[in-house]
């Protein structure tokens, strides 16, 4: 079913990607997304970042702490690199156009579609029929916020891959079914090292703002003690000390992890990590890598409490993001309410 041609497409390139304000943003989140928002504005793209708390409303929340989370993900947005007066960044529910097209998409997109997700099959799990209608229809408000800009390209962990081929599909039909060029077929960008970190307590499981164990994720807000600590208790084996070579991977999913996330600290291959560490025990290694996350990590957790002390730096930041969103947005929009047949004032 997946559009794979080459888009004709050829308007401008552009980024967007968003973070649910649900929780403590962990290391998951930063060297699957955040730094490699910073990597796509310092090589120069016009990026769009969304702290996309209509979708954190899918699932049970604490109204109370939403304003405060949100300000939480664009202070580590902030912190991480990104420059709110190069890129855009802004709070979803200030820019109306993603409910809007929301609903056309919601008219595009086949039950048959959202019925193959796996992350609602993964959210829900026996309890599907109990689930918010919202959260079923995630992925069609997601192909809307990417849409509403013309987005081009998304960077997004591994875990994202199908919703955005989702949002291809969403693009494709549209186009077809209204006989216009209109949408570009977002492409993502995942690859790279950190698109899939896994927990510290069981290495098939990806790293997640959800779980109920804290030390299952290292949290951006995390002290050096407690990123030592969770590092320390981290999950190994039985099965001796690190491997020398990848083929050493093999029924050691957590040892994996751990690698992988050095290296995608470090800017090495698991191969690198491996040459240097290999045959070494986890006494080593283990202080090794707290050692990296605690130098990568620090000067990021000081700059988002120094914002998240200030919370009017961040809130000036998020309503001129949201108005050049709109901006972009709403000429968008009305070129959609026309092409779909809508009388207009
Ligand atoms: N474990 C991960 N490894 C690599 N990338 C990850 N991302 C999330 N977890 C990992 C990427 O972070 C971005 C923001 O994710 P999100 O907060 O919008 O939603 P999520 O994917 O559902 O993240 P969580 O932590 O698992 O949140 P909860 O527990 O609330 O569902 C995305 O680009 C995602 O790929």
């Amino acid at each position: 079913m997946s559009e794979q041609d080459t888009p004709t497409y050829a308007g401008p390139q552009r980024v967007f990607s968003g973070i649910q304000p649900t929780g403590n943003l962990h290391l998951g989140n930063y060297l699957g997304a955040l730094k490699k928002f910073t990597r796509l504005q310092d090589d120069g793209w016009d990026g769009i970042y969304c702290v996309v708390d209509l979708h954190a409303i899918t699932m049970p929340y604490d109204t109370g702490a939403m304003v405060s989370q949100t300000r939480q993900i664009a202070a580590a947005m902030i912190a991480c690199g990104l420059d709110p007066k190069r890129s855009i960044i802004f709070a979803q529910s200030s820019v109306r156009a993603h409910t809007e097209l929301c609903w056309v998409f919601n008219c595009i997109a086949r039950m048959g579609w959202l019925e193959k997700m796996t992350q609602f099959k993964d959210k829900a799990g026996k309890n599907s029929e109990r689930m918010s209608v919202g959260l079923f229809d995630y992925p069609v408000l997601q192909a809307a916020d990417i849409l509403a800009y013309k987005a081009t390209h998304v960077p997004v962990g591994e875990d994202q891959q199908q919703h955005l081929e989702l949002s291809r599909d969403i693009a494709a039909r549209f186009n077809e079914q209204y006989e216009a060029d209109f949408f570009p077929l977002p492409e993502a960008l995942i690859e790279g090292p950190g698109a899939r970190i896994m927990s510290l307590k069981d290495g098939t499981k990806k790293m997640s703002k959800s779980d109920p164990a804290e030390n299952s994720r290292i949290n951006l807000i995390d002290d050096a003690d407690t990123i030592a600590k969770k590092i320390k208790k981290s999950k190994t084996d039985m099965l001796g000390d690190m491997p020398s070579d990848t083929g050493g991977f093999e029924g050691r999913p957590e040892v994996k992890n751990l690698v992988g996330i050095y290296g995608a600290l470090a800017g090495m291959s698991d191969d690198e990590v491996l040459a240097e560490y290999g045959g070494k025990g986890f006494g080593v290694f283990k202080p090794a890598l707290a050692e990296l996350a605690v130098e990568h990590l620090s000067p990021i957790t000081a700059r988002m409490r120094e914002l998240m002390d200030n919370p009017d730096e961040i809130d000036a930041a998020l309503r001129d993001g949201a108005e050049r969103a709109k901006a972009i947005a709403e000429p968008i929009m009305e070129e959609v309410r026309q092409t779909v047949g809508f009388w207009r004032p």
